[in-house]
């Protein structure tokens, strides 16, 4: 077995210390940072989910291998930072209100700090007026928001609605993203773009700030 597939099987057996160990191994024998991100945890988190899905796994077990990609994520954390485009832009991001799912947003803010992006992470379940507060406390560039429920996409309308009311919508440019959220769905609520993972989001910051 790849140690790519020995790291997916410790995220899906929930085993933090071997994800953390077996991420430090992979590192050490020259694994790319992407592969261990794109070909074995999001794999394992994808079927994490439908078995989920499929009744065959449970809430406790969902939330340990959610902390086995974490503790594993950690590991990668100074391999991803320190980027080229230092404090070319300011991003305010959260997971918006009712919504709890926080790795994917975790990776986005990483993946930003690594290209050099400032990151200012709310973190989850975060109600309209705590973005609308965060834009005028830190005047960003862009804020961000992340759902993964299909009940919290409409928190990401009411955020900017929310903007919207504080006369604040002008001023910053609106990112969304996570699973069941589409390009189709960013148009229809007003924001300005879609990432549909972490590379894309960073893509859309440097495209707007270049
Ligand atoms: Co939850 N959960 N969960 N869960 N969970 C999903 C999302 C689900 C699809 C599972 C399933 O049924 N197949 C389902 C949602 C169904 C739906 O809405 N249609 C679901 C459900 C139902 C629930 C609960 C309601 C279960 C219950 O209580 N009955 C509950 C809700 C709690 C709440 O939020 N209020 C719940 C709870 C949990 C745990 C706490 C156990 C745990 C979260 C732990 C944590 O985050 N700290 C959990 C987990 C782990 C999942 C799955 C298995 C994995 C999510 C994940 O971390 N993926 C998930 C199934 C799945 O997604 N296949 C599931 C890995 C992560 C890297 O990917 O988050 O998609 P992702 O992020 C990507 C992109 O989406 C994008 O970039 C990231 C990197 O590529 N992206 C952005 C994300 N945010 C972005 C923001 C941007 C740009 C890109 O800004 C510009």
């Amino acid at each position: 077995m790849s140690i790519l597939m020995d790291i997916g099987q410790a995220t899906r057996d929930g085993d933090q210390n071997q994800a953390a160990e077996l991420v430090r191994k992979a590192l050490e024998e020259g694994v790319e940072v992407e592969r261990i991100i794109e070909e074995a945890f999001l794999p394992a988190m994808a079927q994490v989910g439908q078995e989920f899905a499929d009744g065959v796994r449970y809430i406790p077990e969902m939330l340990l291998a959610a902390r086995a990609m974490q503790s594993g994520m950690e590991v990668l954390r100074p391999r991803l930072a320190g980027g080229k485009l230092k404090a070319k832009a300011r991003v305010v991001l959260g997971t918006v209100a009712g919504d709890l799912h926080d790795i994917g947003k975790n990776l986005v803010a990483m993946m930003m700090e690594g290209a050099g992006v400032e990151v200012i992470d709310l973190g989850i379940d975060v109600p309209p007026d705590r973005f609308v507060e965060a834009v005028k406390t830190h005047q960003p560039d862009f804020v961000a928001m992340s759902a993964l429920l299909t009940t919290t996409m409409p928190a990401m309308q009411e955020t900017i609605e929310a903007l919207e009311e504080a006369g604040l919508r002008q001023r910053v440019k609106v990112l969304i993203g996570g699973a069941p959220v589409s390009q189709k769905f960013a148009v229809q609520i007003g924001a300005d773009g879609y990432g549909a993972n972490a590379n894309d989001a960073v893509r859309l910051i440097k495209k707007t700030v270049a």
